[in-house]
């Protein structure tokens, strides 16, 4: 019956707030900027206003945090990976990314996972700017991946030849983390 809920999760109606270290607050948005680099044909800083300037789209998933907790239905409002790239050429060795957030904070993920047209940066959650505490201003959302592959306060997206653990992969989480299959931690 319930198809939408991945094995070992149970539905919450609140929208829980997890992360490592201090949320970042911030007072002069003119500093923010959103790199892009690695293997691709051109290194980018994208400023917060040309970042507001994109053109952006409805989004409506379901989020499933390996702490077993999954919120259905949300709605976002963000842009697309492909739009945020714009005519940025991805090197064809590129297979994996590194999101790289505020304070040092990163997690890993193969390309096309990223490149997915369901994967997106987003601005808004139900309708509201994100808070603080759930990434402002801008958050990777990446809904077919346990949440922690969606990293708050994102500010660099780095294309890399071969997998590399981010922080919590570095801890013990696994390198790809589907929830479907229960991909929650990878021990030795
Ligand atoms: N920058 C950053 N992003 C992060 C994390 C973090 O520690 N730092 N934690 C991840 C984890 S483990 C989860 S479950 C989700 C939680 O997002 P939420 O607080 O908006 O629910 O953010 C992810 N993104
Ligand atoms: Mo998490």
């Amino acid at each position: 019956m319930q198809t939408r809920v991945p094995p070992g999760q149970t539905v919450t109606d609140g929208f829980p707030v997890l992360h490592y270290g201090q949320v970042p607050y911030y007072n002069d948005m003119s500093k923010w900027n959103l790199r892009v680099f690695g293997l691709v044909n051109e290194e980018r800083e994208i400023s917060y206003k040309s970042f507001m300037e994109l053109p952006r789209q409805t989004f409506d998933n379901d989020i499933h945090c390996v702490t077993t907790w999954s919120k259905l239905g949300n709605v976002w409002e963000g842009v697309t990976v492909r739009e945020v790239l714009g005519d940025l050429v991805i090197d064809p060795r590129a297979r994996y990314v590194m999101l790289h957030a505020e304070h040092g904070w990163t997690t890993n993920l193969p390309v096309e996972d990223f490149l997915r047209d369901t994967s997106f940066l987003a601005i808004k959650h139900n309708g509201e700017r994100l808070t603080p505490e759930h990434g402002y201003p801008v958050r990777m959302v990446v809904p077919h991946l346990y949440f922690w592959k969606s990293a708050k306060w994102l500010r660099g997206i780095e294309f890399m030849a071969d997998d590399k653990p981010g922080f919590w992969e570095r801890n013990g989480y696994h390198m790809y983390g589907n929830p479907w299959e229960e991909q929650r931690y990878d021990f030795d």
